[in-house]
């Protein structure tokens, strides 16, 4: 019996597959489309049971049903400011925090873990690093402005879990950034020159 909420089977995300075996009736609960715990964790179902005598009898039955979560989610950065690196900043220097969210409701599946991506045309691979926990982004160089103007490096997080998506080969889920790093003159040297 559909209820008034979604959790109560609304929109019909439940229903009943009678069968026969032997002299006794099963009724199956099946679902009609693919179900999503970041979504609804949980539903209740009222199941009534009515016989087809000349006496009607009938009951009824709440049926619980508790959701796993599963890895489906990938984590996505959120947008960011313009970035700037001063050139002539000691090495170590901290140019910016990343922050990816991945909407899994639980942990590992949300858990973010970032790195800068290994492949040679991510050309800012050798100028930053990055802080695996926190997505704190240090310099690994000092820049000096006259020798190139800006930099991209190509950053990845990643989740805590093999992925439930298809075609993920047991690996986890993970999303991809670019960050534009423009140089920009220190000011500090600029006044010095004066
Ligand atoms: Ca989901
Ligand atoms: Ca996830
Ligand atoms: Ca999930």
């Amino acid at each position: 019996m559909p209820g008034s909420t979604a959790q109560t089977n609304k929109f019909h995300t439940f229903y009943l597959q009678q069968r026969a075996e032997k002299s006794v009736t099963w009724a199956d609960i099946k679902v009609n489309h693919q179900l999503d715990y970041e979504s609804i964790k949980e539903y209740n179902l009222t199941i009534r049971v009515e016989n087809n005598g000349a006496q009607q009898l009938a009951s009824e039955a709440t049926v619980y049903i508790v959701l796993e979560d599963v890895n489906d989610e990938i984590p996505l950065f959120t947008e960011r400011e313009q970035e700037t690196v001063l050139e002539g900043e000691p090495v170590g220097s901290k140019v910016t925090q990343v922050n990816a969210i991945d909407k899994d409701g639980t942990f590992p599946n949300n858990q973010v873990t970032y790195y800068v991506v290994d492949s040679d045309r991510n050309e800012g691979k050798d100028y930053f690093e990055i802080n695996r926990e926190t997505g704190e982004i240090f310099t690994k160089v000092m820049f000096d402005r006259e020798k190139q103007g800006a930099y991209a490096l190509e950053v990845e997080a990643r989740d805590g879990a093999p992925s439930a998506r298809p075609n993920s080969n047991g690996q986890p889920n993970s999303g991809e950034s670019i960050i534009e790093f423009p140089l920009h003159g220190n000011l500090t040297a600029l006044d010095g020159s004066r």
